[in-house]
C-alpha cells in the first residue's frame, strides 16, 4: 500500500513524520515524503500579522498527481500551518483515499482539525498510524485505534510510546523523498543524501563566508517544566505526562549513522526542550566531542551550574538558547516561570565574566496583554544592566495555543476572540498591527545600539510620552513596514527570517 506523508514546515527536520515513515516502511508499506517549505510566505518580510500560506494552484495539481496512487495521505501541522493543512486536504481529498492530520495543531485542536480531514492523530503517531494503515490495507472500515479521532466518532482512548528508544531512526530516503523549491516552482526528487545539503546549511553569524552543515536531532520528547503559554502545558496531559529520554546508546547509533550518511555535517542542533535535564548530559556531550561534532541546544536558567556549562562548552557547544521570556516578577508569575528563571543572574554573570563573546541567545515574549509597560521596562533595565554584550535577543510576540492555561485565562477574560483563527497569529513582533514602544526598545538592544542611548529612551517620561495608541498602532507599525519595504528592495525578495 502506498502512503504519502506531507510536511508544510519551513525546515525539513520533521523528526515525528520521518519516524512514522520509518515505522511504516519497516512494516512493509511504501511511503513517499513530500516537503513543502515556503520561505517567502513564512519569512519575516511578509507584512501580514497572520501566518497565511497560499499554495499556487499548479502546485496543488502536481501534488494531486503525485498522491494519486496513495490510499493514505498524512499531513503534519503546527498551529501556524492550520490554513496550509486545510488547503492541502481540500485539494488532495478523493472518494477513495484517507486523509489524516497529526502534530501539535490537531493534538491541541482536534475538533477544529477534524473539520478538514477523515481523522486526526492526537499525540504520538507511530503506533497509531501503523494500526490505521494495517486496518485500511486489510480492507476493513478502520475503527477504535488509540490516539486516532475519526470524523463523526468520539474522542479516542489515548496512549503513548513509553520507551522512545524502541523507535527506528528517522527516514531520510532519499528514494521517494521530494521537496518543493518555491523560487523555481519545482518539486525536486532527492537522488542522494547529498541533496539534503542545501537544507542543512546554516550561517552561524553574518561574518562567516562558508555555511556549516547541521543535523537536527531529538534526544528526548517533552519538557519537565510547565509554562502557562507553552504547548507542553497540554502535551503533558494528552501526549505523555513525563519527559521521555532516548538512551545514550541510541544517540551514539544515530551519530554514527549521521557520520556515514551525511559526512558534510559538522554540527548538531539538539532540538529537545529538555536536553539540559538529561541525567547523562555530561556523557552525551562528551559523545558529541568524541565524534568531532559541535552542537547547539536550549536550556532553562534553573538548570544552570558553572561546572555544567563549562563542560558543555569544552565539549563543543557553539551556541545556546535560554528561555527568559520576562524578568518582571508579575509576568514571570503569569507565565509560571518564577522557579525556572531562578538562576538567570548567574547565567548572565557566567557568560559576561567567562565567555563574553559566546553567542548566547535569550528568548523574550512581547505583546502579553496583562503585562504593563513598567513590567517590560523592568526586563529592559535588567538586560541593560546584566546582558553580556554579544547576547542575541530572540523577540517573539505571544501566540495563544488552544487550551493552555494562558489561553484559557484569555478566553475567560474576553481578551481572545475564539471565533477568529487566533492560531494563525504570527509570532513575529514586526508583523503585529500594534507594536509597543517598549518592543522597539528591546529591538534596539537586539541591534546593539549604545546602552546609554537605550537607557535614556527607556526613562519613564519618554516611555509615558511614546506608549500611546496613536504611536503604537499607527506610527511604529508604519515605520517598521517602511523600513522593511526599503530593506526588502535593497536585499531582494527571498530573504529568510533571521531566526530560522
Ligand atoms: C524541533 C522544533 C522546531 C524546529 C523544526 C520544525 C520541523 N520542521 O520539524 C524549528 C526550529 C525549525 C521550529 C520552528 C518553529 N516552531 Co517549533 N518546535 C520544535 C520542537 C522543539 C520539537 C518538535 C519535534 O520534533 N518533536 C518531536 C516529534 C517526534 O514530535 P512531533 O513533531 O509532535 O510528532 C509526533 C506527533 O505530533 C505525531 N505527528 C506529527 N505529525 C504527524 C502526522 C501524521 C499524519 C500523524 C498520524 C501523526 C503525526 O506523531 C509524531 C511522532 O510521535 C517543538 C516542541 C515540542 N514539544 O513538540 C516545537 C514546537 C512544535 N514549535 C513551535 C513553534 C511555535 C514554532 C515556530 C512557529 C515559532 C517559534 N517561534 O519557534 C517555528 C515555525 C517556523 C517555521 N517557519 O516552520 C511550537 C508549536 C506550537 C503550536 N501550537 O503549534 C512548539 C510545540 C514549541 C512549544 N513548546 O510551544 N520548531
Ligand atoms: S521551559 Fe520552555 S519548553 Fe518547557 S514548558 Fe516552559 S516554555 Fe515550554
Amino acid at each position: 500500500m502506498q502512503i504519502s506523508l506531507i510536511s508544510p514546515y519551513g525546515s525539513l527536520y520533521n523528526s515525528g513524520l520521518r519516524t512514522i515513515s520509518s515505522v511504516l516502511k519497516n512494516a512493509g508499506f511504501n511511503t513517499r515524503m513530500i516537503f513543502l517549505p515556503m520561505p517567502s510566505t513564512e519569512s519575516g518580510w511578509n507584512i501580514s500579522p497572520f501566518c497565511h500560506i497560499k499554495y499556487p494552484e499548479s502546485l496543488l495539481e502536481r501534488l494531486k498527481a503525485m498522491t494519486a496512487d496513495s490510499a493514505v495521505v498524512g499531513i503534519t501541522l503546527m498551529d501556524n500551518y492550520m490554513q496550509a493543512g486545510a488547503q492541502l486536504t481540500k485539494a488532495l481529498k478523493r472518494e477513495d483515499n484517507f486523509i489524516i492530520l497529526g502534530g501539535v495543531f490537531p493534538t491541541l485542536n482536534p475538533e477544529k482539525a477534524l473539520q478538514y480531514a477523515d481523522a486526526v492523530c492526537i499525540g504520538d503517531g507511530e503506533d497509531a498510524m501503523l494500526e490505521l494503515v494495517r486496518q485500511l490495507d486489510a480492507g476493513t472500515m478502520p475503527g477504535a485505534i488509540d490516539n486516532i479521532y475519526f470524523h463523526g466518532a468520539s474522542y479516542p482512548k489515548l496512549a503513548y510510546i513509553h520507551d522512545i528508544s524502541t523507535l527506528p531512526l528517522p527516514d531520510y530516503g532519499p528514494e521517494g523523498h521530494y521537496v518543493y523549491v518555491e523560487h523555481s516552482d519545482e518539486i525536486l526528487s532527492f537522488k542522494s543524501l547529498d541533496d539534503y545539503k542545501p537544507f542543512m546549511s546554516f550561517w552561524p553569524d553574518s561574518s562567516t563566508k562558508e555555511p556549516i552543515y547541521i543535523y537536527r536531532m531529538e534526544t528526548a520528547r517533552g519538557c519537565p517544566d510547565n509554562c502557562t503559554y507553552c504547548a507542553n502545558n497540554i502535551l503533558k496531559k494528552v501526549q505523555a505526562p513525563k519527559v521521555r529520554f532516548r538512551t545514550i546508546e541510541l544517540i551514539e547509533e544515530e551519530i554514527l549513522w549521521v557520520k556515514e550518511k551525511f559526512p558534510y555535517v559538522t554540527e548538531l542542533f539538539i532540538e529537545d526542550d529538555s536536553f539540559i535535564a538529561r541525567r547523562d548530559i555530561r556523557q552525551t556531550a562528551s559523545l558529541f566531542k568524541k565524534y568531532g561534532l559541535t552542537f547547539k541546544c536550549f536550556f532553562a536558567p534553573v538548570y544552570f551550574t558553572d561546572e555544567l556549562i563549562t563542560h558543555l562548552i569544552e565539549c563543543g557547544m557553539t551556541a545556546c538558547q535560554v528561555g527568559l521570556q520576562s524578568r518582571a516578577p508579575n509576568t514571570e508569575e503569569i507565565y509560571r516561570r518564577t522557579a525556572i528563571n531562578r538562576n538567570i543572574d548567574e547565567v548572565l554573570k557566567y557568560f559576561t565574566e567567562k565567555h563574553p563573546g559566546f553567542p548566547l541567545i535569550v528568548d523574550l515574549i512581547v505583546d502579553n496583554p496583562w503585562e504593563k509597560a513598567e513590567d517590560t521596562l523592568y526586563t529592559i533595565h535588567y538586560l541593560l544592566d546584566n546582558m553580556p554584550k554579544n547576547t542575541i535577543l530572540g523577540i517573539s510576540s505571544l501566540v495563544f495555543y488552544n487550551s493552555t492555561a494562558l489561553c484559557n485565562r484569555a478566553v475567560k477574560e474576553n481578551i481572545l476572540d475564539t471565533s477568529t483563527d487566533y492560531q494563525l497569529k504570527t509570532w513575529h513582533w514586526h508583523r503585529q498591527n500594534r507594536i509597543h514602544y517598549t518592543t522597539l526598545l528591546l529591538v534596539m538592544l537586539k541591534l546593539r545600539l549604545p546602552r546609554m542611548l537605550i537607557r535614556l529612551l527607556a526613562s519613564k517620561p519618554v516611555v509615558f510620552l511614546l506608549q500611546r495608541s496613536l504611536i503604537t498602532q499607527r506610527l511604529i507599525p508604519g515605520l517598521v513596514k517602511a523600513i522593511k519595504k526599503h530593506y526588502h528592495i535593497v536585499k531582494g525578495p527571498n530573504i529568510k527570517d533571521s531566526k530560522y
